[in-house]
């Protein structure tokens, strides 16, 4: 299959020869900034492109040295396969495939079919995410799929899915912060993790208004804002219920709003009676003044935001912890009203729709439930097979990888963009799980902590080199443009999915010849879904600069807000939670005497395959 067809480019200024290039986004994180990508002698130069109305032409660092890792020497340009000796050896890639196809078979045959399993990542486009969950469900029959998200943002979802009804992560657009009159930012480090998000910021600040950073850290984005709360770690949810005292106690909250929209208000209420500003500041550390004076800032604006990040949502009560931040958006009476509302920040390229089209143990394409009857009808009907034969709800990732091993646990695992010996929780024991595999195949652009203990590696096709599209921060459904051929030797992970479909006795259901056919038939996958894509062409994305998600049909333009008058749950209105603080669920003790906290730095992404290679980046931040 081609990585690219010619449609699939989109060349600026033809005419004028050097000001050709092809516009497509970033490869690293869920801002999908906007770029051009231009072929020169040398390799392909970056550029910003101006004309994409989210990022403005502005990339990070990362963004601008991506093209690096296209040519970088570490790069697979062949498949590898453990030899006799223990070795990882160059291998044909039939030798690979085969490899790979008959020892998953083998697998299903000797300990059934959810002794298979596959884990995914926030980092594949839309057409591999919905392909690697039609590969788990139909090729290998397997219950057991997920993915990296579970690590990120999942929590939020979670929450949101509980409140709303819905996970989206922006319900509304990006650019919604700069008309905000106060925005709340909870966790969040953006300065450093999507730096681009600083200009809407700053005019956010321009036309007044407030920002409050919730950090135990003096990070950056803290520096630049107008309060800044600094709780000890874990203790969001006494400061939220906190906040949410005051502004009961002080009259600041938006009593017709909660009545017409919302339930679950009464039992709250009595709660965060109990939170008053100095049990608060004994729990959490932040001065009573402050946090009145915070209760003010969004209580007096016309729009006011609370949005969350990795910091608030990682943790072992990460849902409990996003529900006191949504009850506080929702007191406000912001949620659906522009400039404001509750938002989490997805943190990977395609974190969004990586968790809508089904790579998700509990889930099948467009959100569905895979423990819905009319949801499996429906994705069955789509895929040609039966209902019936569709697997039920598998182990959510962390469960997938920690019960290898075990009697009903999983013994071989096909893996697509993650690299869980560096970024699963518990590390160490995750990878002597995934060193207790019968067989571990790997699909990476460069030999990963993970791929160097696979059996068999198989080499991917970057960024730059395939098309596809994935959803944004903001869930706008955008394309990657190919701007060159993958090397020789490098294979399209659509691609690879497909030949091993084909090898265990599926072709006809993954006779794809481009990205755009997997893509047509996400788009029926998902129609009439919580995530529906129905209605979004690569056309209209063309056209429209993206389409926010739902998009019903082909002459519906997207949603780029959603809650305007009412919410996806079966009642339309929103659900308040009662949240209540507890002690951490493991505390400092003699042992282990300090916190550890999450933090990014900007130089570099993730588990740092790619950005550990950039030598700019290098240089920036040698070591974590
Ligand atoms: N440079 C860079 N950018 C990235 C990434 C990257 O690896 N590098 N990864 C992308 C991805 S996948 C993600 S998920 C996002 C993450 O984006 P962010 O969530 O912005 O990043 P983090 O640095 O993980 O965490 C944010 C902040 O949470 C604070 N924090 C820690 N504990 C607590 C707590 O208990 N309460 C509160 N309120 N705050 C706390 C930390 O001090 C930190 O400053 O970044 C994306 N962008
Ligand atoms: N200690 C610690 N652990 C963390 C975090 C933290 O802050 N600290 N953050 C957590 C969070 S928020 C996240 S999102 C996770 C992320 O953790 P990981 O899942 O490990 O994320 P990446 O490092 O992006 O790994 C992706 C791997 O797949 C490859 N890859 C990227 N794109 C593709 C593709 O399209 N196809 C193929 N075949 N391969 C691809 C990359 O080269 C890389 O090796 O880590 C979590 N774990
Ligand atoms: S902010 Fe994110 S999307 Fe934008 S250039 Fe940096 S890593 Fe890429
Ligand atoms: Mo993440």
């Amino acid at each position: 299959m081609p990585a690219a067809t010619p449609d699939d480019r989109l060349v600026l200024d033809a005419h004028k020869g050097h000001e050709s290039g092809t516009l497509t986004h970033c490869p690293y994180c869920a801002l999908q900034c906007g770029m051009r990508l231009r072929r020169t002698a040398s390799g392909i130069t970056v550029d910003g492109n101006p004309a994409f109305p989210v990022s403005r032409g502005a990339l990070c660092v990362k963004g601008w040295t991506s093209a690096a890792t296209l040519t970088h020497r570490d790069r697979l340009r062949t498949p590898l396969v453990r030899d006799a000796g223990g070795r990882l050896v160059p291998a044909s890639w039939d030798e690979a495939l085969d490899r790979a196809a008959s020892a998953l078979r083998m697998t299903r045959a000797a300990h059934g079919p959810d002794a298979a399993g596959v884990f995914g990542g926030g980092s594949l486009t839309n057409e591999k995410a919905y392909l690697l969950g039609k590969f788990a469900r139909v090729a290998l029959g397997t219950s057991n799929i997920d993915y990296n998200g579970r690590f990120c943002m999942s929590s939020a979802a979670a929450a949101s899915i509980k409140a709303f009804g819905i996970d989206r992560g922006l319900p509304f657009p990006l650019a919604d912060i700069a008309g905000a009159g106060a925005i709340l930012l909870v966790g969040s480090n953006i300065a450093e993790t999507m730096p681009p998000v600083m200009q809407y910021l700053d005019r956010h600040r321009q036309g007044d208004g407030a920002l409050i950073v919730v950090d135990p850290r003096r990070t950056p984005t803290a520096q630049s804002a107008t309060l800044h709360l600094k709780p000890a770690p874990g203790s969001d949810i006494a400061l939220a219920n906190g906040l949410l005292h005051v502004l009961i106690r002080d009259n600041l909250i938006d009593e017709s709003y909660i009545r017409r929209r919302t339930d679950g208000f009464h039992r709250l209420r009595a709660l965060v009676a109990t939170y008053w500003p100095q049990r608060v500041e004994r729990i959490t550390g932040v001065p009573q003044a402050d946090l009145e004076r915070a209760a003010r800032l969004p209580a007096g604006a016309a729009g006011a935001m609370v949005l969350t990040a990795r910091g608030a949502e990682q943790h072992a009560r990460g849902v409990d912890t996003s529900l006191a931040y949504i009850n506080v958006a929702l007191a406000l009476g912001q949620v659906g009203r522009p400039c404001g509302g509750y938002g989490c920040l997805t943190g990977q390229g395609n974190g969004q729709g990586g968790r809508e089209h089904g790579q998700k143990a509990d889930q099948l394409p467009g959100y569905r439930r895979i423990d819905d009857e009319d949801d499996r009808r429906h994705v069955a009907a789509v895929w040609g097979v039966s209902p019936e034969s569709l697997p039920g709800r598998g182990r959510s990732a962390y469960e997938l990888l920690a019960t290898i091993g075990e009697e009903d646990g999983v013994r071989a695992l096909f893996l697509m963009g993650s690299n869980p010996v560096i970024s699963a929780p518990n590390a160490g024991y995750i990878e002597s799980r995934l060193r207790a595999l019968d067989a571990l195949i790997v699909c990476d652009f460069f030999v990963s902590e993970t791929a160097a203990i696979a059996d068999v590696v198989l080499p991917s096709a970057q960024w730059a080199e395939e098309s596809g599209t994935t959803t944004s921060v903001e869930g706008r459904v955008l394309r990657r443009r190919a701007a060159c051929e993958p090397p020789a030797g490098v294979r399209s992970d659509i691609d690879i999915l497909c030949a091993l479909a084909a090898r265990l006795g599926k072709r006809e259901q993954f006779a794809f010849r481009s990205p755009r056919d997997v893509f047509d038939e996400l788009r029926r996958a998902s129609a009439g879904g919580r995530a529906d894509y129905s209605g979004i062409t690569y056309e209209k994305i063309d056209a429209q600069q993206g389409v926010f998600w739902p998009c019903v049909s082909e002459t519906h333009a997207g949603t780029p807000r959603l809650f305007g008058d009412r919410f996806p749950t079966p009642n339309g209105r929103a659900r308040l939670h009662a949240v209540r603080h507890g002690a951490p669920a493991e505390d400092l003790d003699a042992d282990f005497p300090i916190y550890l906290t999450t933090g990014r730095t900007l130089a570099h992404y993730q588990s740092g395959t790619q950005t550990r290679r950039v030598p700019e980046l290098m240089n920036l931040a040698p070591t974590p």
